[in-house]
């Protein structure tokens, strides 16, 4: 099996390629841009292994990606490549459009003429999974979940430009009966995550002792998914999904921001005991302009239909994840001395309430 990974120097992708070559024996060629996001250390598990190929290319030049399913012939393809930050989405949105709108168009468009010129076996089992977000879904009040019957009611410029690619790549599937699939996930987390989102902002603001910035009054909620379980639910549904179909992954983890923060400080003052408890480093400041108030899941498809269920529990993934931030800081640190702060000052210019 070769599978073309975009985004694999990223947080998911890259737990996709540690999945798809150490678990599974698959052949990857990652195409990554390498922005400030994409981190090839975090694909070094792999590095060496003769089944991994990097292509530093961007997902918008039509040339590199067209040359790129000519050599390589994927038999899959798993589109993760995107901005993913909604507060930087906020400030500057004409890179999420660019990639993930344009960049989605282009890799659309490169795999159609790709598997238009394949025949036989190859192009009967020839998938392209577009990975997406369940923020395209836009907030839910209590009570409700999102199914994959969902409404598309996008709040942000990140959610929004995910939105156009799914429309996108469901288009694909219908117009030119391409093999699309695509998947729309809660919240990820683990090792790896990049220093700039909630849970490892928090984690290592903690350890450090500065501190922990909380947007309005903390009370939104996220259903949060252990990244090792999206990992195995991607191809899982790039295997046996069925083609044109959504399914939305998620991993019954519904916590309260305020929460999450909390159990990452009462769990830090055990490991790393402190002068005072953690919890009084939390600052509530000034709200993201358009924050959803709650995001949740119903993966019953993706249970019922192709047996997939999240295996890690939320105080089991976070602890797993802060003994890794504690024992990893090779890792983050050359990205904290880089990123700290780039979000709170310039994007958000959050003060204390
Ligand atoms: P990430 O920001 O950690 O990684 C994105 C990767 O894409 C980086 O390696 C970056 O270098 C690369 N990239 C960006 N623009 C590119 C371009 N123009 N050409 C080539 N490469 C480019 O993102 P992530 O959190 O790993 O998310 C991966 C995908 O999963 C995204 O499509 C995102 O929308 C989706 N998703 C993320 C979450 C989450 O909680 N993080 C949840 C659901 C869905
Ligand atoms: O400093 C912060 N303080 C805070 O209160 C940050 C960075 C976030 N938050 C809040 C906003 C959200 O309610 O925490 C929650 C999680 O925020 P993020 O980590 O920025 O994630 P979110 O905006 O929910 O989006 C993430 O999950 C869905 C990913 O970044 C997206 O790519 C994915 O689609």
């Amino acid at each position: 099996m070769r599978v073309l990974v975009t985004g694999g120097a990223g947080f998911i992708g890259s737990a996709v390629i540690r999945h798809l070559i150490l678990e599974k024996g698959y052949e990857v060629l990652n195409i990554d841009k390498l922005t400030y996001a994409g981190t090839l250390s975090s694909l070094l598990a792999v590095a060496h292994n003769p089944s991994y190929r990097f292509l530093r290319a961007d997902i918008c030049d039509g040339r590199a990606v067209a040359e790129a399913f000519a050599t390589f012939k994927p038999d899959r393809v798993m589109h993760l490549a995107a901005e993913s930050h909604v507060d930087r989405s906020i400030s500057s949105a004409g890179e999420f459009v660019q990639t993930n709108v344009l960049g989605t168009f282009n890799m659309l468009e490169c795999a159609r003429t790709y598997w238009q010129s394949i025949t036989g076996e190859t192009r009967h089992k020839f998938r392209f999974l577009h990975v997406s977000t369940d923020e395209v879904y836009g907030s839910l009040s209590e009570g409700q979940l999102f199914s994959e019957n969902s409404r598309y009611d996008p709040s942000s410029p990140y959610s929004a430009s995910k939105a156009a690619s799914d429309h996108l790549a469901k288009a694909w599937a219908r117009t030119y009966n391409m093999p699309v699939l695509v998947s729309n996930c809660s919240n990820n987390y683990g090792p790896f995550h990049f220093p700039e989102k909630l849970i490892p902002l928090a984690i290592l603001n903690a350890l450090e002792g500065k501190s922990v910035p909380l947007y309005g009054d903390g009370t939104n909620i996220r259903d949060w998914l252990f990244v090792e379980d999206h990992a195995r639910a991607l191809d899982t549904i790039a295997e046996r999904g069925r083609v044109g179909e959504s399914y939305n992954v998620g991993g019954r983890n519904e916590w309260r921001n305020i929460d999450v923060v909390r159990l990452i400080c009462s769990t830090l003052d055990v490991l790393v005991p402190a002068d005072r408890p953690r919890e009084e480093l939390i600052q509530l400041i000034e709200d993201r302009p358009g924050h959803d108030l709650r995001y949740a899941i119903d993966a019953a498809k993706m249970e019922k239909e192709l047996g997939w269920k999240a295996l890690c529990s939320f105080e089991s993934g976070i602890e797993k994840t802060i003994d890794w931030y504690l024992a990893n800081q090779w890792w983050w640190g050359p990205l904290r001395k880089h990123h700290d702060g780039v979000h709170l000052e310039t994007l958000t210019s959050g003060t204390a309430k």
